[in-house]
């Protein structure tokens, strides 16, 4: 499902009715300025959770725009968010019709971003269960505007925590992680994590690229800025575990997990092989005296390397 986004192209998007997006999706809200942050809090049931953080985050004082992406959550988050744009001027509601899973709804979120004509120079996303801390959010801005393009909230990091998880979902969490930093090449300790801060730049170059469908979005967004060469750094965070309501991460969600890391192993793996063919064949090419780079056969695997 594409979001038609073409016609968001208005300054304020003052007019969310005109907007063409999916006809099963909604857009509810205005924006009447320029933010300089926004901020992506993807829901599904979290009625229990997201008044007390959208006041959280008001409170903070950075004047974000706010942007709930809610997959007609049956226990009425939604409702509470229009409630509370009444109040507030800055929060914009992207309803879809049903659950599509969080790697789709920031990627949406990133669409409807880029295709306002006065973007936000960063873009800050979290888990809207209380788990992440918004007052967090002015560490990442303050690396993001030293320039780096994607700062993590790390539990994993020095400094970093997790509270109120079992150990052995600790311990998952932490092999999930140790295996993505390794697969990735990267030196952040924790991939998997939802809070985040992106510069726009980041999010302009990549969102074309990301497929993800659920919580692989979050390795997948760390390849990306390892493979393009955006700068990446991560912050400790305490990660709480949520009060009210459940973790929606199912079975299916770790198989595509799981099948996402192997992919990414797996061209790793490939991208090794072809560095050391590579190196093999223009030792043969020396040894025999012919130009490398006259090679048809050097050129064509050159070729395959930067498509992996
Ligand atoms: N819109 C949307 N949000 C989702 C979906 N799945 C999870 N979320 C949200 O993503 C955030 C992280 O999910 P959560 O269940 O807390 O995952 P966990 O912290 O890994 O257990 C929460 O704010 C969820 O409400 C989904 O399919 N669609
Ligand atoms: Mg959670």
């Amino acid at each position: 499902m594409k979001l038609g986004l073409t016609s968001l192209q208005t300054s304020y998007m003052p007019e969310m009715s005109k907007v063409k997006v999916s006809p099963s999706y909604k857009i509810k809200g205005k924006i009447d300025r320029k933010h300089e942050v926004a901020i992506i809090l993807p829901t599904y049931c979290e009625a229990g959770n997201i008044r007390k953080l959208i006041e959280q985050i008001e409170n903070l004082k950075i004047d974000p725009l706010i942007l709930v992406i809610d997959d007609s959550s049956p226990d009425g988050t939604s409702k509470i968010v229009e409630n509370l744009q009444k109040k507030y001027s800055n929060i914009l509601l992207l309803i879809r019709p049903s659950k599509m899973g969080l790697g789709t709804a920031i990627t949406d979120a990133f669409k409807i971003i880029l295709s306002l004509k006065n973007k936000p120079k960063y873009v800050v996303t979290m888990d809207a269960d209380s788990s992440h801390n918004p007052n967090d959010i002015p560490r990442l801005l303050s690396l993001a505007r030293r320039g780096y393009d994607l700062v993590l909230g790390s539990r994993y990091c020095l400094g970093g925590k997790v509270e109120k998880w079992s150990p052995i979902r600790i311990l998952i969490s932490k092999i999930a992680n140790k295996f993505a930093s390794i697969f990735l090449n990267t030196k952040i300790n924790d991939c998997t994590s939802g809070f985040r801060c992106y510069s726009i730049r980041f999010i302009k170059a990549v969102t074309k690229n990301l497929h993800s469908q659920t919580y692989e979005i979050q390795i997948e967004t760390v390849r990306q800025a390892a493979k393009n060469g955006f700068f990446a750094t991560e912050i400790p965070i305490t990660f709480v575990n949520r009060k009210i309501g459940k973790s929606k991460l199912t079975l299916n969600e770790i198989k595509q997990f799981l099948l996402f890391m192997m992919k990414v192993n797996l061209e790793r793996y490939f991208t090794i092989r072809m560095d050391k063919l590579v190196m093999l064949a223009q030792s043969q090419l020396r040894k025999a005296n012919i130009d490398s780079l006259n090679s048809p056969f050097l050129s064509y695997i050159e070729y395959v390397k930067r498509l992996t």
